[in-house]
């Protein structure tokens, strides 16, 4: 893949947090909460999604409260929504990443702490749903087991205790800013998995990475991944499609790279749930037929845009341009995530780098069977 970089630092285990680390607990969460507030008359506008990461549920409630300016204590918010959201946890999706780093890490017989400030309860609950997790950890610690939660650093130092290691020798991995406050205090090294696009704010960790997928545990000592292979890797494939729709009108023109934009309206869902980054797959174009593909998902760093888009290009010579044509898409590798570059020219030959790697991968089984999946093929192929 890249070049090998440079040790940053011996560690022996891991310590991870859950919500929004290893499960996409906020889409679920904004799910309850919308339907919560419309009952006192008030619109869910997920603004409170940046206050309530990484707090413990108390706190979090109180945020809610307050901001809504809902008629009620935050004692009663908690008895009335508590049970709400209990009964959502078999839905918690899994983040790309989660399960391929669990397995790896306890294949690798790598310690493991989950430290959430979630009650112990609540974690364990949520992880039941999930095949393998519960056996992986050898310590679960809760909010509930300390005195303070983060960024209070004890819920991170309780694991390191009880995983019989060293704070110095325990990577944290985290998605909220308390998180990775909590694991620098506690004197350990902290890679950062932000879940919202905001990894400016954090500048205390020891490394910023887009998804689970970048994490690279060779940096910190640990077996490295093996499931890369000529520059991909492959992934869960899934799902998305409709109708093409205009962009920027920059992809032909600016870079010569055409991409046949897909609507986000009715995805946020499905696109908060895939980080952003370069992908590759297999594209079925209703009238026309089936494409090897390669594409970006985000806010395409270069351009700044405000607006997470799905940026197909198909690796193929068409006559003229199909806005309308109903385009479907099963994606089933990773290359990278999104970056910035000093150039257009620097943007265009990576692209056209991401273009090789597709290409030739998507001959592979693993990745070329996918080819038959009948969603592509869903309206008129
Ligand atoms: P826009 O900003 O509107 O997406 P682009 O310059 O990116 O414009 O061009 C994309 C359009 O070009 C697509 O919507 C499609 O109609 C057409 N097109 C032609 N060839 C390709 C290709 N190989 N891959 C993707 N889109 C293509
Ligand atoms: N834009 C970026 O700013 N950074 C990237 O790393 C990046 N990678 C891309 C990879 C592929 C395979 C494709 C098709 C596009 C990529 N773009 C990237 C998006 C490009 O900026 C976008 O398609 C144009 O801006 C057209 O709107
Ligand atoms: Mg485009």
């Amino acid at each position: 893949m890249s070049i090998a970089k440079p040790l940053k630092k011996l560690v022996s285990a891991v310590i991870l947090d859950l919500d929004g680390t290893l499960l996409h607990t906020d889409g679920i969460v904004s799910d309850v909460l919308k339907a919560f507030v419309v009952k006192y008359g008030k619109q869910w506008d997920g603004r409170e999604t940046q206050k309530i990461l990484g707090r413990t549920p108390l706190e979090a409630a109180a945020a809610v409260v307050e901001d809504y300016e809902l008629p009620c204590s935050t004692d009663d918010f908690l008895t009335q929504f508590t049970p709400l959201l209990y009964d959502q946890w078999c839905k918690i999706k899994v983040l790309p990443g989660a399960n391929r780093l669990i397995k790896h890490l306890s294949g690798h017989n790598v310690p493991m702490a989950l430290a959430s400030n979630s009650p112990r309860e609540n974690i364990e609950s949520k992880i039941s749903y999930q095949q393998g997790w519960m056996g992986s950890f050898s310590v679960i610690i809760g909010g509930d087991e300390v005195r303070t939660g983060k960024p209070s650093p004890e819920i991170f130092l309780e694991a390191a205790k009880r995983l019989n290691v060293k704070p110095s020798s325990c990577l944290v991995i985290e998605d909220s800013l308390p998180g990775v406050t909590a694991g620098k205090a506690a004197g350990m090294e902290v890679v950062a998995v932000p879940s919202i696009p905001k990894s400016h704010l954090y500048t205390e960790a020891d490394e910023v990475i887009n998804s689970l997928l970048d994490l690279q545990p060779e940096l910190w000592g640990l077996p490295p991944f093996e499931d890369w292979m000529e520059g991909a890797l492959p992934i869960e494939p899934w799902h998305i499609g409709g109708p093409v729709v205009k962009g920027f009108g920059r992809g032909s023109k600016v870079l010569g790279i055409p991409t046949a934009n897909l609507s986000t309206k009715g995805y946020s869902a499905l696109l908060s749930e895939h980080p952003s980054g370069v992908y590759f797959g297999w594209a079925g174009l209703s009238s026309q037929g089936l494409y090897k593909m390669v594409m970006s998902i985000g806010w395409n760093p270069y351009f700044n845009n405000t607006e997470k888009t799905i940026e197909p290009w198909l690796l193929h010579e068409f006559d003229g341009d199909f806005y309308g044509e109903e385009l479907r898409l099963v994606i089933v590798g990773y290359i990278r995530p999104e970056a910035n570059f000093s150039s257009l020219e620097s943007l265009i030959a990576k692209i056209h780098e991401d273009r090789r790697i597709a290409e030739r991968v998507l001959d592979i089984p693993m990745y070329s069977q996918y080819r038959d999946d009948p969603y592509l093929k869903g309206s008129s192929l």
